[in-house]
């Protein structure tokens, strides 16, 4: 049978909805027990509601460090009500029972993603709520535990059906609980790694809050489900919707990918990537968004039908004219004009997400990937090369243009999954070879590309004839260098580090080339 509430603790740091609950509760005549702030709020909405301190007949103490955690709050939370000696425990000690706790934590999550200082994320580290939550959520067989504003609702409807809770209603939100203060401990110990510098805890795990049921993950037999981590970085996770069907799972992975590329470029003027399977098929810049845009889908207008396009600036009406000329997946920008909004709105599937500002491309993230039996972490690939760490090593020194475009096929590349070579031409991808075993194949692969474009542009020349190329980790022979050469690469931008450098060198020498080393590595995988 449903479990009748007589007795509610509710402790929140997020009012939210907090008067219309304790209201309702009251209807139900259900007696209200709270902790400082929130009995204030409640006292002053007119609600009668008895002061936590005034059962544990200790004051809150200690700038609120202990207030709830005594025997007559966590007896009340755990005592087995069908247990004679829990309850002649709880009558001895005058121990009265909390059949719903309601509490939302300390805001950690919210204080680490602000930038707060170490005294001020520890002072917000919540001790007597988790406590509160795992014992309620223990004792789900009789108490009700709800840890999130958005379970009011639910609450409500089952009590007004039920005139109580039912086991499987508790249990749903006991799992709720327990997934919650192990998300805020994994947000603490996250956050105490990182400000130790500690980068290999004994421990670790990775958390999230549901932001979306997925239709199906990667194939459509594939269940998913899409969580956000709390760090409010700039991107898919935190990005406005303004139109469109709702995401897939490969929309969201590639909406990342493209976002995160154009993000290198925050601050540099007009730029664009077009991602298609995670990878770009076409990068451009230049001094309008409009000519970005078309400079990327340019290099691959094949493989850009049914992309997913990021820009770096706000989408304006000329930019969102040329877009809608083909089939387009998902737009991201850090914003859009209100006339670009109105240009996609006859785009009925078409999907616009918007968010206030770029991710910022030197601060990394932690990087999680899953393996049988465990997973990986590592810092997220946060390039730290400027043009001044290039080292050129060949005779020949890139000329200004050259060294320009070096710099941009290098951010690109380092978001193309290896084996990666990119070749660009005046700031703009004109080829991309990615995901290749053999870096050879990338090579020849891209200068294939290359020479799509030049047919579909209708050049009289493949427009690899004088770009530069990128590639994301060292040549370990010269063949590679032999084929760029030949399809009229001028200049490359490598790592450098191979055991073969002094022959790649030469090789670079011996065909005219300019090469610059960066000493810095971005396999992709
Ligand atoms: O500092 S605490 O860890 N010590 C406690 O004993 C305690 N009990 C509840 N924080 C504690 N709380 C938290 O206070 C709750 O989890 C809630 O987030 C907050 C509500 O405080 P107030 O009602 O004063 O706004």
């Amino acid at each position: 049978a449903p479990v009748r509430i007589t007795r509610a603790l509710i402790s929140v740091s997020d009012k939210t909805g907090l008067l219309d609950l304790a209201r309702a509760l009251h209807g139900h005549g259900v007696e209200l027990l709270s902790t400082g702030g929130t009995s204030a709020l409640l006292r002053e909405a007119g609600l009668p509601v008895k002061d936590v301190s005034d059962v544990t007949g200790f004051p809150e103490m200690m700038d609120g460090r202990v207030k709830t955690l005594h025997p007559k709050v966590h007896g009340g939370l755990l005592a087995l009500r069908d247990n004679p000696a829990h309850l002649a425990a709880m009558a001895k000690h005058g121990i009265g029972p909390i059949d719903l706790l309601v509490v939302n934590l300390y805001p950690f999550e919210a204080t680490v993603a602000k930038g707060a200082d170490y005294d001020t994320c520890i002072e917000n580290i919540d001790i007597g709520g988790p406590a509160m939550i795992r014992a309620a959520a223990k004792n789900h067989a009789f108490v009700a535990v709800v840890t999130d504003p958005a379970d009011y609702a639910p609450l409500l409807a089952e009590l007004a059906e039920q005139d109580g809770t039912t086991l499987a209603f508790r249990q749903k939100l006991a799992l709720t609980a327990y997934a919650r203060t192990a998300a805020y401990d994994t947000a603490v110990s996250t956050w105490m790694a990182g400000a130790i510098g500690e980068t290999a805890p004994r421990y670790r795990s990775f958390a999230g809050k549901l932001a979306q049921t997925l239709r199906y993950g990667e194939n459509p037999h594939q269940s998913a489900a899409f969580y956000t981590d709390g760090s409010g970085r700039p991107g898919v996770a935190t990005a406005k919707q303004w139109q469109g069907k709702e995401l897939s799972y490969n929309n969201i992975n590639d909406t990342d990918a493209a976002f995160e590329l154009v993000a290198e470029f925050a601050g540099q003027g007009p730029a664009c990537a077009i991602i298609k399977h995670a990878n770009p098929c076409g990068v451009g810049k230049a001094a309008s968004l409009r000519d970005a845009y078309l400079r990327a889908w340019q290099c691959d207008q094949t493989s850009a039908f049914g992309g997913i396009v990021a820009l770096n600036q706000p989408l304006d009406a000329a930019t969102a004219e040329e877009i809608v000329k083909i089939f387009t997946e998902v737009v991201i920008a850090p914003g859009a004009s209100d006339e670009a909004k109105a240009i996609f709105a006859a785009k009925k599937n078409l999907r616009l997400l918007t968010t206030e500002t770029l991710p910022d491309p030197t601060r990394g993230v932690l990087a999680f990937r899953q393996v049988a039996g465990g997973f990986l972490v590592q810092d997220s690939d946060v390039d730290s090369v400027t043009p001044g760490d290039l080292r050129v090593v060949t005779r020949r020194t890139p000329s200004a243009q050259e060294l320009e475009d070096l710099f941009f096929a290098w951010k690109v590349a380092k978001h193309v999954k290896s084996n990666a070579i990119v070749y660009v031409k005046d700031g703009a991808t004109v080829g991309v070879g990615a995901g290749q075993m053999s870096r050879v194949d990338s090579t020849m692969i891209a200068a294939r590309k290359a020479g799509e474009m030049g047919t579909a542009l209708g050049l009289p020349e493949t427009p690899a004839k004088g770009c530069v190329a990128a590639s994301d980790a060292f040549f370990p022979f010269p063949d590679g260098i032999e084929v760029l050469a030949s399809v009229g690469a001028t200049a490359v931008i490598q790592p450098g580090g191979s055991m073969n450098d002094s022959a790649v060198i030469e090789a670079a020498d011996r065909l005219g080339l300019a090469m610059v080393f960066t000493g810095q590595r971005h396999f992709r995988h």
